[in-house]
This record gives structure tokens, C-alpha cells and sequence, in this order.
């Protein structure tokens, strides 16, 4: 910055000259600092106003898409529960093996069989609040040859979900159910609870 010479003694003219100049500078630069925040605030709050709407608009118009979709398809039956693709009926009311798997047929679906820990893992956890539970599983064409109600054997990677000891087979047991944590083999005459599986309706094919 360059000094303003002063002026000889006596005489403050000068220095009266630059402090009024250097004051009307500085409040002419915060004037325009001010006018130029105010005009540059404009603008922008405009447009976040207009993204706001926009945003409204498109949430109002997803919301009843959503709604529109739901009455076309739903995948499960309301009283079903739906997970990976399939759906579930938890019984209310208990039955024998044999009329649990009957039940299940009658409403186009299974004795549940179980085809990967995700699904153990979902099912035991919802039938242990419920009670002893049947599923699709039995050793009554060949003692302790396990197969579920569609025929399949009952594979290597699920024999830990029996609970420890089980099955044991303690004068004929020849039906599993979900006991606790874990399976168990109970016998079949037995009135449980019972879950049947089904397929879920897919959505892109609308009904
Ligand atoms: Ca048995
Ligand atoms: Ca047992």
C-alpha cells in the first residue's frame, strides 16, 4: 500500500482527504459485497425451492405408483408369509403329520421342505415363538432314511439342524418338527402346529 504523503504540519488536509476516501471505499465495497450476496441468494433459493416441489412431485406421484402396484400384484396370499420367493403358512391350529401335510395340498402347497440355511434359519426362528412345528420331513418309508414330502433326501449339509441326540427314534418316531433351536423326530400321530410352502406369484407376470 502506498503512503499518502502528509502534509506539512499545521495543515491535515490531506490526511483529512484519505481517511474520508479510504471510508467511502470501504463502505462502497461492503455495500456491493452486500448487493452481491443478496442477488446471488435470489436465484439459488428459487431453485431450491423448485427442486423441493419437484421432489413432492415426484414422491406424490411414487406413492401412488406404489399403491397402483400393490393392487395388481400381491405375491403371497394375505395371510401368508412371504420370503425369498416363496410363501409360508403358519398354522394356527395343530394337527398330526399326516393331516398337516393333507392340509397343505388342499390350499395347492407343501408340508414345508426346507432348501437352504437361510430358510432353516427363518423358519425356526418364526416356529420357535410358535410352538413345536411340523415340517415336510419323515423316515416312515425306511427307519432313520430321511426324505421330504416331495421325494427328495434329506442331504448331509442339513443333518446339524438336528438338536443334539436327535433323532433318536424314541419308540418310533418317524416325523420331524422344529423343537427350540433345532429339529427333532417326534411321532406322527402327534397334533403340532405344521408350515406349509408355496411358490410366490411373480410380479411381472400380472394375474
Ligand atoms: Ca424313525
Ligand atoms: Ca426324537
Amino acid at each position: 500500500v502506498r503512503m499518502q504523503p502528509l502534509g506539512p504540519p499545521g495543515c491535515l488536509g490531506h490526511g483529512h482527504t484519505f481517511v474520508l476516501q479510504l471510508l467511502g471505499l470501504t463502505l462502497f465495497a461492503g455495500l456491493l459485497v452486500a448487493l452481491l450476496v443478496q442477488v446471488s441468494k435470489v436465484p439459488s433459493s428459487q431453485e431450491q425451492e423448485q427442486e423441493l416441489a419437484k421432489q413432492e412431485k415426484v414422491y406424490q406421484e411414487l406413492t401412488q405408483l406404489k399403491a397402483g402396484v400393490d393392487r395388481l400384484c400381491r405375491p403371497c396370499p394375505w395371510d401368508l408369509t412371504f420370503f425369498q420367493g416363496h410363501c409360508y403358512f403358519f398354522s394356527k391350529s395343530q394337527r398330526n403329520w399326516h393331516d398337516s401335510a393333507t392340509a397343505c395340498q388342499e390350499e395347492g402347497a407343501q408340508l414345508v421342505v426346507i432348501n437352504s440355511a437361510e430358510e432353516q434359519s427363518f423358519l425356526q426362528l418364526t416356529t420357535k415363538k410358535r410352538g413345536h412345528t411340523w415340517m415336510g420331513l419323515s423316515d416312515l418309508n425306511k427307519e432313520a432314511t430321511w426324505h421330504w414330502v416331495d421325494g427328495s433326501p434329506l442331504s448331509l449339509r442339513f443333518m446339524k439342524y438336528w438338536n443334539p441326540t436327535e433323532p433318536n427314534n424314541l419308540g418310533q418316531e418317524d416325523c420331524a418338527e422344529f423343537d427350540g433351536d433345532g429339529w427333532n423326530d417326534a411321532k406322527c400321530d402327534i397334533s403340532k402346529f405344521w408350515v406349509c410352502k408355496k411358490s410366490a406369484l411373480s410380479c411381472s407376470h400380472e394375474q
